[in-house]
């Protein structure tokens, strides 16, 4: 075999050499050749571009090595399919992945240039929402740490996340071209595309054996582009590969077309092929029933499974053993239809009969389940779905006959549980329940947190739960350390590995020995003033960008995640409005100052959240400007909340937000990124937030509000809002400041819709918590005066946080479910970094 790297590549060499000298020579000869410009004449984002391709080529040996490693040994490969990986941006993880981040800093200031300020220029890849695709990101960096062979398997979207503005109180979207500059991370494969069919019909045939077969006529053929991102571990060799599909027209024009003259019919071909990747769906925790959202899905799901076929084929492996050489992950519903093209493939195109196929299928896919709120679970409209994908239908048509008759085997004469189980939904226009097919075609079903595991098995996924009993695993959600603590937080992370040497960013349950300082004063006090300096970035930040100023010295209390009226960020703004009727009846009040901070985006279409939005806008307007509060409350809505401004966010809070309604958050993954960064949290029993305070111990977390439990007894027993408004002086009087317009120059109707929502049906208790809440925010200020007390409870919740790195997690995955095996990939000494 022909080595990867060429045999006379020496230490020096410009694409491979780690020293300062080279460094340097490499990215001056990027500048000139890549980008084409000189020094005098290059932008900010020139020397961006031209740093990323000398950080590039430092990994490219690690990344074909990897590739040719898993090529020869053909391990078992975990395929993570997901509509969304919000990655963040790529640079300064690289640098800290390579062991680069100094020696790139000092070659760069011999220039002139701060590192800093190029990191800031990196467009990030916003092809996520938030929670799903962030999570998702976080697995990809643990899998390569973990060396795990594995693929993240996704969407090229042209167009990513909106960016978020805020005009006159107001939430605008922008969209985002990301892709404007080039993407110096990604490498495209134009010579490995595939072919993706869409609509038509299906015909019928016999073969010369006499035996029936399907052939699907489809209406039209796009093509699936590759573009591949090297994700490199940390400290490892193994860089694995992020395959992202760009849609494409199959011909460039439609010639006949063009030729009879109809040039823009053959144009327009091509944009509506191309159209399929053109923009992620903004949507959170909730899905839009658009036919062009379901071909999204099918257009990556059929481009990955084809792909992995091919690598089968490629390495002479038998399609017969297609599960026990890939393991795939179903991130939530959006890849389910997986299940019915991994049939059809084998079915239709390798001429598998139904029994093999779907013992191969069955064995393949694992789902994971991120959320129980009732709109976003998928369903398609059979019209809809069946015009794009009428062989699929007949799958899953035959796929539920089948399953139906399993569950009258075991369940005889219950119609009605027949009903509420089938793939086909009947009670009114049909549907196909997308989770119900991923629970059918997997061999494990998994929620993200020990209360959301048990929920689906009690609630919406009861009745499968009973039917397959062994396929139900939890595995709790984790973050990766590296992006959240070591890139984000450098001061923390340097005093950490001050006490403790840097094992804990491998394995953070090494963390844990930082409890044997809690006494010690000289750490106490380097801890808190690691936490003063970043409050203080974080205030300057804030000045410079929104010219208000705050006190670095006030309690930053931070509530930073999409807008959702189930995660209350209107409960926060009734606990402003409260402090702020405190202060305004009793001006010299003795009150512990508080900078309430806000971020996140609201989906577009998303009426009452972009009015949440308005509100604390609203509440920041007439707080701030008001001498009264006399700098002791501040509230200010970060605008375009993202992974590159959540690195800024995390380290910079004192008191973390997590009061979502118990029941409705599936795990949370913020929560420990702030917990991890020395916050304290004040939540709800909800999600992660259980385990969380679990191990940081209850008296080092704020609990306050209704359990999952009380709150569906609440609602059985007829809840009714009126009464707590009525009965609770506190709360009727920041409702009526809202509802008299006062926070609307004088308009009571502004906010009306959501004041309606929350006095006649509060669908997420708010009402019902609010007491709880506001005198549990009272004990958060209580404690904030005791320094010494507020620095150990908040040194405990470091120590103490390890369970939540996404390293956990993905073992977890690797031991429970997709049962791989790390493999080491070896690359020659000149490229193994030095510090
Ligand atoms: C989110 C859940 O809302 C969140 O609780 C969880 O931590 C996260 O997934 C990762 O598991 N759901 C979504 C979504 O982001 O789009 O459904």
């Amino acid at each position: 075999m022909v080595s990867i790297v060429p045999n006379n590549i020496q230490i020096e060499d410009d694409r491979t050499g780690i020293n300062v000298e080279t460094l340097k020579r490499a990215f001056l000869d990027n500048l000139f050749y890549i980008q084409a410009k000189f020094p005098k004449i290059s932008t900010k984002n020139d020397y961006y571009m031209a740093l990323a391709y000398t950080v590039r080529d430092r990994l490219l040996n690690r990344w074909l090595q990897t590739t040719q490693t898993y090529l020869e040994k053909a391990p078992r490969t975990v395929a993570y399919l997901s509509a969304e990986f919000l990655m963040g941006p790529h640079l300064g993880n690289n640098l800290m992945n390579l062991g680069l981040y100094n020696v790139v800093k000092q070659a760069m200031e011999e220039f002139g240039l701060g590192l800093t300020d190029l990191l800031e220029q990196e467009e990030e890849p916003g092809l996520g929402n938030g929670g799903l695709g962030r999570l998702a990101a976080c697995y990809i960096d643990s899998l390569a740490t973990l060396e795990i062979p594995a693929i993240g398997y996704g969407i090229r979207y042209e167009y990513g996340i909106f960016d978020q503005e805020i005009k006159n109180g107001w939430q605008v979207e922008i969209t985002d071209k990301w892709l404007r500059y080039g993407n110096p991370w990604e490498v495209p494969r134009p010579e490995a595309e595939l072919e993706v069919k869409f609509g038509g019909h299906t015909e019928n045939y016999t073969d010369e054996h006499g035996r029936y077969h399907v052939q699907w006529i489809p209406f039209k053929v796009v093509k699936g582009v590759p573009y591949d991102t090297p994700i490199l571990g940390f400290q490892t060799n193994n860089a694995n590969t992020l395959r992202l599909w760009k849609a494409e027209a199959p011909e460039s024009f439609d010639f006949e077309a063009f030729n009879k003259g109809d040039y823009f019919g053959s144009v327009q071909e091509k944009s509506e092929c191309e159209n399929i990747t053109k923009v992620l769906y903004p949507n959170d925790d909730s899905y839009q029933g658009k036919q062009l959202r379901l071909e999204q899905q099918f257009f990556f799901v059929s481009c990955s499974l084809q792909d992995m076929i091919r690598m089968m084929k490629a390495q002479n492996l038998t399609l017969e053993r297609f599960h026990e050489h890939f393991a795939i992950q179903l991130n939530d519903t959006h890849p389910t239809i997986a299940v019915a093209e991994l049939m059809r493939l084998l079915l239709d195109e390798h001429q598998f009969d139904w029994d093999k196929a779907w013992n191969i299928t069955t064995k393949t896919f694992a789902y994971t389940n991120h959320t129980l709120l009732p709109e976003a679970l998928e369903r398609w409209s059979i019209n809809m779905f069946g015009s794009s994908f009428p062989r699929h239908l007949q799958i899953i048509y035959e796929i539920n006959l089948r399953f139906l008759d399993e569950v009258r085997i075991k369940f005889p004469d219950d119609g009605n549980r027949l009903r509420r189980m089938s793939i086909i939904d009947e009670s009114g226009e049909r549907y196909i329940r997308m989770a119900h097919l991923a629970c059918v075609g997997s061999f494990a079903i998994n929620g993200v947190a020990e209360l959301h595991s048990e929920l689906l098995k009690k609630t919406t996924l009861h009745d499968f739960y009973e039917m397959y009993p062994e396929k139900f695993t939890n595995v709790t959600n984790g973050v990766t350390p590296r992006r959240f603590m070591v890139l984000s937080n450098p001061r923390l992370a340097n005093l950490i590995t001050k006490k403790i040497g840097d094992s804990w960013v491998t394995n953070l349950d090494e963390l844990r020995k930082l409890e044997t300082f809690l006494y010690d004063s000289d750490f106490c006090k380097e801890f808190h003033q690691v936490k003063q300096d970043v409050k203080q970035d974080l205030a300057n930040y804030i000045r410079t960008n929104y010219n208000i100023t705050i006190d670095p010295n006030s309690l930053f209390d931070i509530q930073a995640k999409r807008i959702h009226e189930y995660k209350r960020q209107h409960l926060n703004a009734l606990y402003i409005i409260t402090l702020y009727n405190r202060i305004k009846a009793n001006p010299n009040l003795d009150v512990t100052p508080r900078t309430f901070l806000f971020g996140g985006k609201a989906a577009p279409g998303y009426y009452m959240a972009k009015l949440i939005i308005k509100l604390i806008n609203s509440i920041a307007d007439v707080v701030n400007h008001d001498p009264d509060m006399r700098d002791r409350l501040k509230v200010i809505f970060l605008k375009d909340y993202n992974v590159k401004f959540a690195q800024r966010v995390y380290p910079a809070a004192d008191l973390s937000e997590q009061i979502s309604t118990a029941g409705k958050e599936a795990s949370g993954t913020g929560n420990m990124k702030f917990s991890m960064n020395g916050a304290l949290t004040i939540g709800t029993l909800d999600g992660a937030n259980i385990e969380i305070r679990e191990v940081v111990g209850e008296e080092n977390f704020f609990l306050f509000g209704l359990t999952a439990e009380e709150v569906l007894q609440k609602k059985a027993a007829g809840y009714n809002p009126w009464d707590y408004y009525n009965s609770n002086p506190e709360l009727k009087l920041a409702i009526d400041r809202i509802s008299s317009g006062f926070f609307s120059h004088g308009d009571p109707n502004l906010f009306k819709p959501l004041l309606d929502s929350l006095l006649y049906r509060d669908q997420y208790l708010l009402l019902a918590d609010y007491q709880s809440y506001i005198e549990c925010q009272d004990r958060v200020s209580q404690a904030y005066r005791d320094r010494e007390q507020w620095i150990r409870m908040s040194i405990l919740n470091v120590a103490r946080i390890g369970k939540f790195s996404s390293d956990r997690s993905i073992r977890d995955y690797v031991q429970n479910i997709w049962k791989v095996s790390a493999l080491k990939v070896e690359v020659p000494e000149y490229s193994q970094s030095t510090n």
